[in-house]
């Protein structure tokens, strides 16, 4: 049964490909033994994380991109990936608008996909999603992600490259270092260029990137668009061939994704760990010890060491 769907899913059948990521957001049942025949079809594809505040034009700016890929002819998968949306494909109407377009074409998918509140399995799922993807030929995957949070990390750690669009509203210094985006960014987007602020934001950025940034990569380039125009799109598409390519040459490519490989091995054991851990008998010895107010006056220290001890 699982074997068919990995044939259905090598031979690029996209509603295979929706039925079975459907099954991944909704920790529906698919065995190891399933993501470990998937993985050996899975390590070819880019992965490229697309992320900024709501409403930064990363749909649009990934529209654009998706339509350069195909040109110099590449499949693409898209996953946008929405922390806050418990909804199964809930995407919005820009994100509807995108999949319509495509839905015919065998060389691009879009999909999107909410956490369902379970905000820790994010991380694998996004992983386990772009093995799917990857594993019925896209040649690139892009996750798109508001960054708000946990969610930018999550994808960060799932992709080879992170693109991080910022807007001329998106605030000062101190915000920008905050929000950990340096760590994570490869290239920096200052889109909608169009509007007031942006040389500035740019000069800004570049001078803090040029003080703060460490040794061990690569200083992200930052690069002016107005995705809804479609300007500094070719720059783009450049600075990410460039960046690849720099990377591959440098070993860093390998050294990032094994770096990423062996955080999705200890994440996947602290997943399973806990999962078995928590037997419907120690979540009940949980509820009884925390049944009422009165519980608050025993230390959490003293609950969690009983509940370890009664293993
Ligand atoms: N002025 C201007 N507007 C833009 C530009 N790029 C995108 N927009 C507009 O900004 C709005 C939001 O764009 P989206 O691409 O949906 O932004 P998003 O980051 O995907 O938004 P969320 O997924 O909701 O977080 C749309 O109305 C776009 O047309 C730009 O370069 N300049
Ligand atoms: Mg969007």
């Amino acid at each position: 049964m699982f074997n068919q769907i990995l044939d259905d899913i090598r031979a690029n059948d996209h509603r295979a490909l929706s039925r079975v990521i459907t099954r991944i957001e909704n920790n529906q049942g698919l065995p190891d033994d399933f993501f470990i025949s998937l993985y050996t079809y899975s390590t070819d594809a880019i992965r490229i994380g697309i992320t900024g505040p709501p409403g930064a034009g990363k749909s649009t700016l990934t529209d654009k991109l998706i339509k350069l890929f195909l040109e110099h002819g590449k499949s693409v998968g898209v996953v946008a990936v929405d922390p806050s949306s418990p909804f199964t494909g809930g995407a919005l109407l820009g994100d509807r608008v995108r999949m319509n377009r495509y839905i015919w074409d065998e060389n691009v998918f879009i999909r999107s996909m909410g956490s369902h509140g379970d905000l820790g399995g994010l991380a694998r799922k996004t992983q386990d999603v772009g093995d799917v993807l990857a594993a019925s030929g896209k040649d690139i995957v892009i996750y798109e992600t508001v960054g708000v949070g946990q969610g930018e990390l999550d994808v960060a750690a799932a992709v080879d490259l992170t693109v991080v669009i910022l807007v001329p509203e998106s605030g000062d210094e101190i915000q920008l270092m905050k929000a950990g985006l340096i760590e994570i960014a490869d290239l920096f987007i200052i889109n909608k260029s169009d509007r007031d602020g942006a040389g500035r934001l740019a000069q800004l950025l570049q001078n803090i990137l040029h003080t703060s940034h460490g040794t061990d990569r690569p200083e992200p380039p930052v690069i002016n668009t107005i995705a809804s125009e479609g300007k500094g799109l070719d720059e783009l598409y450049d600075g990410i061939e460039k960046h690849l390519v720099n990377m591959k040459s440098n070993g860093m490519f390998d050294t990032n994704r094994l770096k990423k490989h062996r955080m999705r091995v200890l994440g996947l054991v602290q997943e399973k760990l806990l999962d078995e851990f928590w037997t419907s008998e120690k979540l009940e010895t949980l509820s009884y010890e925390t049944h009422s107010i009165d519980s608050i006056k025993l230390s959490p220290y003293e609950i969690s060491a009983a509940i370890l001890k009664n293993e």
